[in-house]
């Protein structure tokens, strides 16, 4: 049987990718922070009672700080496969703690790559580390001749999570080059889904979205409603993180869809799903969004209502204002073909946060306190 360790287990990419595994009949290890509160929404139905003799799914306290701590569960479970998710992982939320960030996202990396070579294991385990398209920070002029960032654009990074994230990216080249090492960088470029955290711009605008139709929310506030992404979804997107270990040789790919929309452009598709449309006025700070049409009897939500403005506190200090990718590399010598697109994203997105929205309204009508908080 196959080992692979997961950090960032208890995260939307970590819950996705242990799944997979599980399915492919591997034994799943998983690094989890210890927190005040359970931390496990999104693995629960993974759990297994750590009694039951053919247990395949084992959690193990643990931090990406914690060098010691990483060597120990490495050492324990000498995983064939080591999937680094684990980060702060907010773009905007790096400014606010940026040594943290560099110490986990940039540091940490370091950590499993030495914990594996100082253990003997640099022929047995192979790495995955989870790069990302914030290392290209943006730039035009970086981009290839057809107009995408692929494997060979140069980066730009404009945040302290892109900046610690180039230092992940460049360790685990290193290492491999060094050290002969199996250490690949996934260049992934935004990928969401119902499990998406609910302060990243998708996720904040789906439940929105559901919670303003069931009249749970008044209005939505958004930052720079112009930042253009390359969305896809995460479960198409840890299927890559796997065949990125399985490939002939170690190297570094991007994954992407190759299409790109404006964060007004999901607005307008999320309420489109629950048969809402949208008329935006305005610029800028001033930009709003009023409710022109209702075609669902269900929602009672007013003509002219306005739903969205835009609040200058989400803006970041510097901005990644487009990114599309180029994932051709990937397409021709992986085989990577995603089963979504962005209309199927939306619609997952939408079904699940409809559903979640119900369940609040009623725990609310039973006189129970719902989460209103909004960031
Ligand atoms: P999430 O924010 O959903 O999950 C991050 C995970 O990292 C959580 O399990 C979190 O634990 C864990 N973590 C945070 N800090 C530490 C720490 N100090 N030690 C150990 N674990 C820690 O991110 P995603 O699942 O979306 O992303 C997975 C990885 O891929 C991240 O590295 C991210 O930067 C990268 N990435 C993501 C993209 C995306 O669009 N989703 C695109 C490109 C790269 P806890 O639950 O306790 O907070
Ligand atoms: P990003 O994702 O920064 O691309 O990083 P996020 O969803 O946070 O922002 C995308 C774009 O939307 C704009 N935006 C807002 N963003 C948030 N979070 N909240 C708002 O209210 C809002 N309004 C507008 C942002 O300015 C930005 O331009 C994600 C993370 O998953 C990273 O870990 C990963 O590496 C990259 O994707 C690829």
């Amino acid at each position: 049987m196959k080992v692979a360790l997961i950090t960032g287990i208890t995260g939307q990419d970590g819950s996705y990718l242990a799944e997979l595994l599980l399915e492919k009949g591997y034994m799943v290890h998983g690094v989890k922070r210890r927190s005040s509160l359970f931390n496990t929404d999104r693995i629960d139905h993974l759990y297994q009672d750590p009694h039951h003799p053919k247990q395949r799914f084992k959690l193990h306290y643990g931090d990406l700080t914690d060098s010691m701590n990483l060597t120990r569960i490495i050492e324990e479970c000498q995983p064939d496969e080591i999937y680094n998710l684990g980060a702060m992982s907010h773009v905007k939320v790096s400014f606010d703690t940026p040594e943290y960030v560099g110490n986990v996202d940039g540091l940490g990396t370091l950590r499993i790559l030495e914990a594996v070579r100082l253990l003997g294991l640099e022929k047995k385990t192979r790495i995955y580390q989870a790069s990302t398209s914030e290392l290209y920070g943006g730039l035009a002029e970086n981009k290839n001749e057809r107009g995408f960032y692929d494997e060979n654009s140069p980066f730009y990074p404009r945040s302290p999570y892109g900046v610690a994230k180039i230092y992940g990216f460049w360790i685990t080249k290193n290492y491999r080059e060094a050290y002969n090492m199996f250490a690949c960088n996934g260049i992934l470029f935004n990928h969401e889904s119902p499990r998406r955290g609910e302060t990243f711009v998708t996720r904040k605008i789906t439940r929105a979205t559901a919670r303003i139709a069931l009249g749970l929310q008044d209005k939505v506030y958004l930052g720079n409603l112009d930042a253009k992404r390359d969305w896809g979804h995460a479960k198409d997107y840890v299927r890559m993180m796997w065949m990125i270990l399985q490939a002939e040789t170690p190297e570094d790919w991007v994954i992407a869809t190759g299409e790109t929309t404006t964060v007004r452009e999901f607005v307008r598709m999320s309420f489109a799903e629950v048969g809402v449309e949208l008329e935006f006025k305005g610029k800028g700070v001033d930009e709003k969004a009023f409710v022109k049409k209702c075609n669902n009897p269900e929602y009672q939500i007013e003509i002219g209502k306005e739903v969205l403005s835009v609040d200058p506190t989400y803006f970041r200090p510097t901005e990644v204002d487009l990114l599309i990718g180029d994932p051709t590399k990937a397409k021709e010598k992986l085989g990577w073909v995603p089963e979504y697109n962005l209309n199927a994203l939306v619609k997952d997105m939408m079904t699940s946060d409809v559903k979640l929205m119900k369940k609040d309204q009623y725990l609310k009508d039973g006189g129970y306190t719902i989460l209103n908080y909004f960031e």
